[in-house]
């Protein structure tokens, strides 16, 4: 298959090029680097070191396994650069990672949010265009999140629930109620892109993937030049990769407020084999479909637990603190998240276990030396804006 890999140089989406690349597609990926000019700018970087450009992470990958990946370097937000790419590749399906994702980031301030929801909102419409107008078959498998779901006191079903209201009923998109200008970027994606199936015939998968942790892939293991990043600064890293990190350095692990906020994680390996899945197995023309995409749910305290006893396990000490917590979300919740649809496809969860967690350590280890300790706790707190109000 054709497969147009957008944000091809982060986290997962660099994983998912050699990943398919590997499963004998045909892969291009795209990238403006945003994600490592955030880093600049924040002066933080990826833990594990990564090649210098995706045309070198290409060429390592070339030498290593003697097949190609394509790339193009430019950004999303420009039309006519997503329009050249769409009529020189044809993607047959298209993996759009490519977004601004962090939920911290988006809360900085007015020009973050701001930023956020442009650069997101405007990429994913320019898709939506390039797909109606030059490959219009073709099938979008975009990462969503389950934070658009927020945490309701009811079930979360999985994209669409039946209300039956004064005695009628239908089955409409599942109520969204995000924690942040990041999270509601993608709660505007995912109207957009339902819009964009009903309107144009566009076939899509909305994945809404829970936070993914892990450093490793069969891929990444081939050759030390293809590392996929691994952030643990407290903009870019998420929960668990950072817990692993605090664990290895003796950080206390830092538990936002009372710790119970639960939500789904899955491990890196999970994303790459439930992106594959929806690849395989592409909606009908017009079909707007959701998948969540998480295999186990816990909360922050229960994670914080697991670490601690992976770590003492593994010869080291660390216990958790309940700093203050910078975000505005509750802290003791129901939470109970259906996400059968990739499982009834085939997924195969790689569950979270003390084993998995100590070999997380192993490869942190090898890196501890670039850890910057002093972008860890957390600064950026979304009573921010109010804060400065109150100073005025
Ligand atoms: P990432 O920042 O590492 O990857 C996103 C990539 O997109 C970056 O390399 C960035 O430079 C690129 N990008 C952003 N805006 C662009 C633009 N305008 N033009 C070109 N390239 C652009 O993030 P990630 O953790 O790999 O996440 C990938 C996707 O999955 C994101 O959409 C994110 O919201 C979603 N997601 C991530 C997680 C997680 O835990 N990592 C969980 C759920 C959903
Ligand atoms: N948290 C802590 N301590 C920390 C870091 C986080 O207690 O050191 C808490 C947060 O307060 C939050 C939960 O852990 O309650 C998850 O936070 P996170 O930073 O791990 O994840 P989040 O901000 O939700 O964002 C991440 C990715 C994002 C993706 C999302 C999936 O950065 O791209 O969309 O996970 S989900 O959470 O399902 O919406």
């Amino acid at each position: 298959m054709r497969i147009l890999i957008l944000g091809g140089d982060g986290y997962l989406g660099w994983a998912t090029a050699m990943y398919l690349s590997r499963r004998g597609h045909e892969i291009h990926t795209v990238d403006n680097y945003l994600r490592r000019r955030m880093h600049e700018e924040n002066g933080t970087d990826s833990l594990t070191p990564i090649l210098e450009s995706l045309p070198a992470r290409a060429r390592a990958w070339k030498e290593v396994t003697g097949l190609e990946i394509g790339v193009t370097e430019g950004d999303l937000t420009d039309w006519e650069l997503v329009q050249r790419v769409f009529e020189e590749f044809q993607p047959e399906a298209i993996v759009h990672y490519g977004e601004m994702p962090s939920a911290p980031y988006s809360m900085i301030d007015r020009d973050h949010a701001v930023f956020t929801q442009t650069n997101n909102v405007v990429n994913t419409l320019n898709v939506l265009f390039a797909m109606a107008e030059i490959t219009p078959e073709a099938h979008l498998v975009k990462l969503g999140t389950m934070g658009e779901y927020g945490t309701p006191n009811i079930d979360i079903e999985e994209g669409f629930i039946e209300i039956h209201h004064n005695g009628r009923s239908d089955v409409l998109p599942f109520p969204k109620m995000p924690g942040s200008f990041y999270h509601l970027s993608k709660v505007h994606d995912s109207h957009n892109i339902h819009f964009a199936c009903r309107i144009w015939g566009l076939r899509a998968t909305d994945l809404n993937q829970g936070v993914v942790y892990g450093i490793e892939t069969e891929e990444t293991k081939l050759d030390e030049r293809l590392v996929t990043r691994f952030d643990y600064d407290e903009l870019f890293g998420t929960a668990l990769n950072r817990f692993c990190v605090q664990a290895v350095i003796g950080h206390p692990l830092t538990a936002y407020g009372k710790g119970g906020q639960t939500r789904g994680y899955l491990n890196i390996v999970d994303t790459l084999q439930c992106v594959e899945l929806a690849l395989l197995n592409p909606p009908a023309e017009g079909e707007y479909r959701v998948f969540n995409q998480f295999t186990e749910q816990f909360s922050i305290n229960e994670l914080a637990e697991l670490v601690r006893q992976a770590a003492l396990h593994h010869g080291l000490k660390v216990e958790p603190v309940h700093v203050e917590n910078p975000r505005v979300e509750a802290e003791e919740h129901y939470y109970n998240a259906k996400h059968t649809k990739l499982l009834d496809l085939g997924l195969k969860p790689h569950l979270l276990s003390e084993t998995l967690i100590e070999s997380m350590f192993a490869t942190i280890e090898r890196y501890k030396d670039r850890v910057i300790v002093d972008r860890i706790a957390p600064r950026t707190s979304w009573r921010g804006v109010l804060r400065s109000r109150v100073r005025r």
